[in-house]
């Protein structure tokens, strides 16, 4: 039987990686594994507890809140804010970011972007959601409160970066640019034990994840991409397979494991795409780097975009790392 370590023990054990570290990144990490425990208890009785269905408000996407989402967000910025890592948050469920404003908040040196319930819409019919983070380390000083610079910094700047998806089983997966590492949670003890160390994307997949729904809204490059997929070449393993969860946590995490290619272009609903680039393209683009993949808008790697506000959205495109070349030679041709 494999040695069982949990996901505390091997925050302790990577944390001798970094000869400065001072646990402050540890203890960030805990807070936000406390709050996935709470979540997943309520996701896994919202068929039961009158918290389903939306809670009649939008958020700042215009997008209908769902009770599950807001109480996600509360969770999670109640567990971070407790144990005074970071000096402020950015949510998707926030129209702004949130102030942190005690004394040991201000000297925090960390700042969180998160998307605390993903594919929210998804929860009334019990498919997969997922929560997305993201930390920085802030620019402004130690002893104020954080400032919007703090959060609009490139991708390739995150300190770590991970989701936790609340599946057939709960799994938190996540990076500190090390290498990409799953934990599986039992919920009979308590604890996330380490299930998938060292995560690699296969270099060449199988898999091609878009809504096609869109089909007629994409840029040509797409949709030649998706004729690519389709054709009759057994030699080289096409067609491939289409799947699609409409859950970017879940869909992410199959092709991480299994290989291919997630797709969200822009497209005439979403002229920049439909993801956010602070709080889910960015860190999925760090994982999927860290697991030996690419992450692209189609024109430049999405870790080097340099943010302009809080929710702006990216065309995104991510996995293996030769189906990503492959697109963008699609993307990049004209004929
Ligand atoms: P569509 C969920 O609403 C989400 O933000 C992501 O989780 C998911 O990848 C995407 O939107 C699905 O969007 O337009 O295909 O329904």
């Amino acid at each position: 039987m494999k040695p069982l370590k949990t996901l505390d023990e091997f925050i302790i054990d990577r944390q001798h990686d970094f000869p400065h570290a001072t646990g402050e990144l540890s203890t960030l990490l805990g807070s936000i594994k406390l709050a996935a425990q709470i979540v997943n208890r309520e996701i896994n009785k919202a068929g039961l507890a009158d918290i389903l269905g939306s809670h009649g408000r939008t958020n700042v996407q215009g997008e209908e809140q769902q009770k599950l989402d807001l109480f996600a967000n509360e969770t999670f910025k109640a567990a971070m804010e407790a144990r005074d890592q970071i000096c402020g948050i950015a949510s998707e469920e926030e129209d702004e970011i949130v102030i942190f404003d005690s004394p040991r908040s201000r000297r925090a040196k960390y700042v969180v972007a998160m998307d605390p319930l993903d594919g929210s819409s998804n929860i009334d019919v019990n498919v997969s959601v997922g929560t997305i983070f993201s930390i920085y380390r802030r620019l402004s000083k130690p002893g104020t409160i954080p400032i919007l610079e703090d959060f609009l910094q490139p991708g390739e700047r995150q300190v770590a970066a991970g989701y936790i998806l609340y599946g057939s089983s709960t799994m938190l997966v996540y990076s500190t640019g090390n290498g990409v590492h799953g934990f599986t949670y039992d919920p009979s003890i308590g604890v996330f034990c380490l299930s998938h160390e060292q995560i690699r994307i296969p270099k060449q997949g199988k898999i091609y994840s878009i809504n096609e729904g869109n089909y007629l809204h994409f840029p040509e490059g797409v949709k030649r991409y998706i004729k690519y997929c389709q054709e009759i070449v057994p030699e080289e393993g096409r067609p491939y397979t289409s799947r699609y969860i409409g859950s970017l946590v879940a869909d992410i995490h199959r092709n991480l494991l299994k290989g291919g290619l997630f797709l969200y272009p822009s497209s005439s609903p979403y002229p920049r795409g439909k993801l956010r680039l602070l709080y889910e393209c960015n860190p999925m683009a760090f994982l999927a780097e860290q697991a030996g993949g690419r992450a692209t808008d189609g024109e430049r790697r999405i870790l080097e975009i340099p943010p302009e506000s809080l929710h702006q959205r990216s065309p995104f495109f991510a996995g293996s790392g030769s189906m990503v070349k492959m697109l963008e030679n699609y993307l990049f041709s004209s004929e």
